[in-house]
């Protein structure tokens, strides 16, 4: 029998809504939902590869168990009774326990909520997660300056007239801190109403391709350009923050820092002309809707909450912050900002190195070192929730080592990864198409108020556990070993319609499963003051540990002379997600997507010819892949895609192993972070290229 289902591709933060018709289990096609009210029909290449997640036969279908080299399938309760007993020991021989949430948990609403239960359970301390690989940065300044983590400012780009990307690339990406499907199309339609797009980027991507004007930027300088735009407001008189400036406090310390800065130097030392720096400006400064936006590039960057706090500046000076076409507030049927802390800071901090937690977490960086670093408190068992950490996070080849001292690690994934392949327990979810979904943390941040739940396309198989379940009954488990009681389970669907219900939008789950291709809940709308979280609802504009950020650390980078070696950048592309999807029949044809692009006089000068295997070394390690040369990079800058170097010992992933690629982790270096918000610098590291000739002949 045909049937055909609404339904959200939850692999990126798109959430396009597809129409998936299948014949019993066999899936016929995958296409856009035209009537899905936020993604208008649009699709991604990466949609097609729901059928392959859901038949690939690599996707563990049962818990296993290590033995030597092997993997022994093994029962649902032998797996929690062992591990159960394996962690209580551990506990009362005073071992310490950690945790590593991935990315995809963002995507599956039904995990986080059962996550403090296992935190609890092992008793763990330390929590790590991709966030600190990603968007603290962001979660950090809106700490700060709105009182809350989550009041994610979201570029209205449908209403804009001049929008500035810096450091991101949402035509490959698809948007990040930003549910926005089809941006190409409402890029067209911008500039169909005579707006701009500018692009700020060392490479020419795919979004500055289809910009009005690109800039290349030198990577990690991006403070640079964002403080001389401010200046250049300032002397163009176009500073005009408008109904924003009865709600700012703190405003004129800001330029009193920011005054002690002089466009000259600040353009030299971000390779951006000071004309164009003037120019963009007017341009923003000119009165109509403008909104700057900076992504990966500007996060995870050792100035990472300097950039993310100079861009809401810019957008509050040109009086765009919360203003239609601006960078605006949502009013979302799940208000998590109203159920949840603002976010503690600096309560405790880590074993090792210090690390101040931040959310409840210490940097994913520190997760190798407190795991091998010997002591009382050595982290001794993990756990890993839909991470592959040992890829996505710098030094990865040291998070390798780590791991195998654990005396117990779990990972709670469907495949043998670089990651998992270290585990004692691997416990896999079902299908992704027998679990339901709901945009929990991604509606939020979408272009439009809106809401969708998908049930699952499929019945569960007999035997198998959604996350959700894995997470509860794992955690019941070890706390009934170590002597703990927790609380029951509550079954997810409950927490989320107890979540819209008690929303000021006060929707019921039943309300939204009433509309299967979405429910739109309207355009953006201006909410402040009132939706800030700050006491006295005013955005705290000069935060102290900013300001002493731009006036110290800052003001010396910008008195040093800049390098003249190379650095490493990342990059995304369309038919790639992170570390996982690389095992997609589908996704995995056309050219190789793992090669260094450089830019062609760097090919020269070192002999490097296109497709040429060439050596990169840093301070952290070394990897050989194929040389792209290219135009669309800066000179002085090379790029690497993330996520790749699926031939490590022990991957059970039969297609992604065909061409494995390197990891651009065994490169960036666990040292280089931004200090305020903990995150990994995972852009500018430096390295040295050659032809794999001459390494080899040197050696
Ligand atoms: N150099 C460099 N490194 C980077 C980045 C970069 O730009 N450059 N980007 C960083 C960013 S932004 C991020 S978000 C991180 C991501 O890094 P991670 O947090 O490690 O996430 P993924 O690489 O997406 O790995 C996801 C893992 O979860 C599994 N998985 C997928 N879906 C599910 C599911 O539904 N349930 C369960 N249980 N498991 C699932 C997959 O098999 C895979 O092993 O990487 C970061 N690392
Ligand atoms: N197809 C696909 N889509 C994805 C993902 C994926 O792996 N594949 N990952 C998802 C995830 S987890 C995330 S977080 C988002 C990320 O979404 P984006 O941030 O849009 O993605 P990136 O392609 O990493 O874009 C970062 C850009 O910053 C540039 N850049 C590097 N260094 C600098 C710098 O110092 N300054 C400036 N100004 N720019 C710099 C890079 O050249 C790159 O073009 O994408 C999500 N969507
Ligand atoms: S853009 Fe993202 S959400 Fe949309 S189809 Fe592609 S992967 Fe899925
Ligand atoms: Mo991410």
């Amino acid at each position: 029998m045909l049937t055909s289902h609404h339904r959200t591709c939850h692999l990126c933060e798109a959430n396009c809504g597809v129409i998936i018709t299948a014949e019993g289990r066999n899936i016929l096609s995958i296409k856009g939902d035209p009537e899905n009210p936020l993604s208008r029909g649009h699709v991604c290449p990466k949609s097609q590869a729901l059928a392959d997640l859901e038949n690939d036969p690599d996707r563990l279908r049962t818990p296993v168990k290590r033995v030597g080299d092997d993997w022994l399938p093994i029962s649902w309760d032998t797996a929690y009774a062992e591990i159960a007993a394996r962690m209580a020991a551990i506990r009362r021989a005073g071992g310490e326990a950690g945790l590593y949430l991935g990315n995809p948990t963002a995507h599956n609403y039904s995990i986080s909520p059962q996550v403090p239960a296992l935190k609890k359970a092992i008793g763990a301390r330390s929590a790590f997660s991709a966030s600190t690989v990603d968007q603290i940065p962001h979660q950090l300044v809106q700490l700060l300056m709105f009182g809350h983590n989550a009041l994610f400012p979201i570029p209205d780009i449908d209403r804009t007239q001049h929008m500035v990307i810096i450091g991101g690339n949402p035509l490959a990406s698809n948007g990040s801190v930003w549910t926005v499907p089809d941006v190409k199309k409402r890029i067209a339609a911008l500039q169909a109403r005579g707006g701009r797009l500018t692009v700020i980027d060392p490479r020419r991507t795919e979004t500055a391709l289809v910009a009005d004007a690109h800039h290349f930027i030198r990577p990690g300088s991006d403070p640079a350009l964002l403080v001389a735009l401010l200046l250049a407001l300032d002397e163009a008189g176009l500073v005009n923050p408008g109904r924003l400036g009865a709600m700012l406090d703190g405003w004129d310390s800001v330029w009193e820092a920011l005054r002690t800065f002089e466009i000259p130097a600040l353009a030299a030392a971000c390779g951006i002309d000071a004309a164009v720096i003037h120019g963009l400006a007017a341009e923003i400064g000119a009165g109509d809707p403008a909104v700057v936006y900076g992504r990966i590039g500007v996060s995870t960057a050792a100035f990472g909450t300097l950039n993310q706090w100079l861009i809401v500046l810019i957008n509050i000076a040109t009086g765009n912050l919360d203003r239609v076409g601006g960078a605006m507030f949502s009013d979302p049927a799940v208000d998590i900002v109203g159920q949840t802390g603002s976010g503690s800071q600096g309560r405790f901090r880590s074993r090792v190195s210090g690390h101040p937690e931040l959310l409840g977490e210490f940097p994913a960086v520190a997760m190798a070192e407190e795991i091998a670093t010997p002591g009382p408190g050595r982290i001794t068992a993990l756990f890993t929730i839909a991470g592959n950490p040992v890829l996505s996070v710098p030094d990865g080849g040291a998070l390798d080592a780590a791991l195998d001292t654990l005396e117990l690690m779990v990972s709670i994934d469907m495949y043998v990864t670089a990651t998992s392949a270290h585990a004692d327990y691997i416990l896999p979810p079902c299908g992704p198409l027998e679990k339901d979904h709901y945009p929990l943390f991604l509606a939020p941040i979408a272009v439009r108020n809106f809401a969708k739940y998908s049930p699952p396309v499929f019945e569960r198989t007999p035997g198998t556990k959604s996350d959700w379940e894995i997470v509860a009954e794992l955690a019941r488990a070890i706390a009934a070993a170590t002597g703990d009681t927790l609380p029951a389970i509550v079954p997810p669907r409950d927490t989320l319609d107890r979540m819209l219900k008690n929303s000021p939008r006060g929707l019921s789950l039943a309300d939204i499963e009433a509309h299967p291709h979405g429910l739109d809940l309207g355009a953006l709308e201006p909410r402040l003051p009132e939706r800030l979280r700050t006491p006295d609802k005013h955005i705290a504009c000069a935060p102290e540990a900013l300001i002493a950020d731009l006036t110290g650390r800052f003001a010396d980078w910008l008195a040093e002379a800049p390098g003249d070696g190379l650095v490493l950048i990342g990059r995304r592309r369309v038919r790639n997600n992170n570390s996982w999807l690389a095992n997609s029949h589908r996704l995995a044809k056309g050219p190789a997507r793992c090669t260094l692009m450089i830019a062609p006089a760097d090919a020269e000068a070192r002999g490097i010819a296109d497709g040429m295997d060439v050596t990169i070394t840093s301070a952290a390690g070394r990897v050989t892949i194929a040389a792209e040369i290219s135009d669309a990079m800066m000179p002085g800058v090379v790029s690497l895609p993330h996520g790749f170097g699926h031939d490590r010992p022990g991957i059970k992933l039969s297609v992604a192993a065909q061409r494995p690629g390197v990891s651009h982790n065994d490169l960036t270096e666990r040292g280089r972070i931004d200090p305020l918000s903990g995150n990994a610098a995972l852009v500018g590291t430096p390295v040295l290229v050659a032809p794999a000739s001459q390494a080899v002949a040197a050696e």
